[in-house]
Order: C-alpha cells, then sequence, then structure tokens
C-alpha cells in the first residue's frame, strides 16, 4: 500500500486542511500519515478563533520516525503556519525523501487576489522557495502572482496564463499547475506546464458561481490520491477538478454559509467510483 505523509494544520471545526486531506486520501486508498504544524479551534474564516504553534513537535516527531525507518511515498503539503515552519518542512523533505517519492506542495496563503490575514511577503518568499523543491505545485492564480511577482489579474487570457506558468516554472518545480484557471465563460478548470516534456495542459469544466472554503484542500487531496493510484497528473487533476465541481454542487443544497466548507462526506462515495 501507498503511503503518503501530509503536513498542515488541524482546524478542529470547519472543513479544511487535515479534516479534508485524511478522509480523502484514506478512501481512495493510500495509508495517510499526518504531520500537524497547529491546532486551531476553527479555520481562520471563524471570528475568534484559537492557534497553538506545533513547531517544537515538527523535530521530535520526525526523530522518532527516523529511528522507526519510516518512508513515504508521497509528501504532500498545504496550509503551514509560519516561515521558520516552512524551512522546518524543507529540512524534512530532505531528510525523508528517496528516489521515486513524489512531493506536492500546495502552497496555501492567499485568494481572490489577497494574502490570509497571518502571511506576509516574507511567507511569500519562503513558499516560493518550498515550491522549488516540489515535483508538483498547484497554487491558485493569487498564490502564483505573489510568488512570481507577476501582476494579479482577475480577467485574462490563455497568454497571461502561459507566462505565469512560465515564471512559475522558474522556481524549480518538476510540474506547475495553476489551479481556478477560467478559460471560457462560464468554465473553470486548471492549466499546468511539464518542465521535462515542455508541455502544457488544460482542462476546464462548468463552473459554479459559489466560493466555498476548503476546496483547494479538496482539489490538492484528491490529486494526491489519484496519483497515489497511479494516475498521471493530467488525469488526476481533471478528476479532482470534476470531484470538486460535483461536491460543490450538492453542498449548494446546504443551508449552511459557504465559507463553512463543503460536504465532501455526501460524494465521497462518487469519487471512488470516478476514472
Ligand atoms: O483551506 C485552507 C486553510 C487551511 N487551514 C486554515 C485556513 C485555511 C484557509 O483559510 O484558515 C487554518
Amino acid at each position: 500500500m501507498k503511503r503518503v505523509l501530509t503536513i498542515q494544520d488541524i482546524s478542529c471545526l470547519g472543513k479544511c486542511s487535515l479534516t479534508i486531506a485524511l478522509p480523502v486520501i484514506s478512501a481512495l486508498g493510500a495509508e495517510t500519515v499526518i504531520l500537524p504544524t497547529a491546532v486551531l479551534s476553527t479555520h481562520t474564516m471563524f471570528k475568534g478563533f484559537t492557534c497553538k504553534d506545533l513547531s517544537d513537535q515538527i523535530g521530535p516527531i520526525t526523530s522518532h520516525w527516523k529511528s522507526e525507518g519510516v518512508a513515504f511515498d508521497a509528501i504532500y503539503t498545504g496550509y503551514l503556519g509560519t516561515a521558520e515552519q516552512i524551512d522546518q518542512v524543507k529540512g524534512l523533505i530532505r531528510d525523508f525523501r528517496r528516489p521515486g517519492t513524489c512531493v506536492i506542495i500546495d502552497p496555501v496563503m492567499a485568494d481572490n487576489g489577497r494574502l490570509y490575514p497571518a502571511f506576509d511577503m516574507a511567507y511569500v518568499r519562503k513558499n516560493a522557495e518550498l515550491c522549488a523543491v516540489a515535483d508538483i505545485i498547484v497554487p491558485n492564480l493569487t498564490e502564483a502572482a505573489l510568488m512570481t511577482g507577476m501582476e494579479y489579474r482577475e480577467r485574462y487570457d490563455e497568454s497571461y496564463i502561459r507566462q505565469l506558468l512560465t515564471r512559475l516554472s522558474g522556481l524549480g518545480a518538476g510540474i506547475s499547475v495553476l489551479t481556478g484557471v477560467s478559460l471560457e465563460e462560464g468554465k473553470t478548470g486548471f492549466m499546468g506546464y511539464d518542465r521535462a516534456s515542455g508541455t502544457y495542459h488544460a482542462y476546464q469544466n462548468r463552473r459554479i458561481d459559489a466560493a466555498y472554503h476548503g476546496t483547494g484542500d479538496l482539489f490538492s487531496s484528491t490529486c494526491v490520491g489519484e496519483i497515489m493510484k497511479g494516475l498521471d497528473w493530467r488525469d488526476a487533476m481533471r478528476i479532482a477538478a470534476d470531484y470538486t465541481a460535483h461536491t460543490i454542487e450538492v453542498t449548494l443544497n446546504d443551508p449552511k454559509q459557504p465559507w463553512y466548507g463543503v460536504d465532501f462526506e455526501a460524494t465521497l462515495p462518487d469519487l471512488m467510483r470516478m476514472e
């Protein structure tokens, strides 16, 4: 069985980060080892959330794993807390990477043209350094613009996306994928660039006019699970895009507010049948 290590926060209430990664990757058939970087009472869209940083646990936990001789088929990072923690995660990747380990980085820090409240440009630069060591990166347009120094645009054409991908690829990752890319009216999806072959690949499906919290985590976790099943990154991301769109549609029936999260629990059986 494949074994994935995922490193991100645990937001106890509200659906994102580890409370999505763990069930989704497990449902896709890979063992999911977690390294929680912080414990929050809720995700940061709630007011008054608590947060306990767990940076001081990363060293002892990973030392113990080393003494146990643990190895991972993939290392997948999401929301991290601080610039120092990114340095710790880079060290961890150096220590645990083996030939064939797939390192997937989702540099979660911004959306809709804005950094999340806790972060600054020093954090952006650190995320760019982390992306440099990845096999696959999956930033959204805001994160990519911040890391490359390119202008963030709400309206754009394919040539802007290609330029952003070229600059992103210059950070050093093998495969650079931009999420939330809309190349046609009423559609959304992803566009990626594979540095080894010099090829682009885009996929678009229907766009649902609703912005739900945690959908980036749902997309990334699904990609990781599908890649562990042996799928090519293009197929893994097509399934992830379709699954995310389907889950948003199902969640539209739920009276809870979009910032709470998506009802992926209702759609996990469908994911297991998608191909
Ligand atoms: O979904 C990304 C994410 C993960 N973890 C926490 C967050 C967010 C996005 O805001 O606040 C704590």
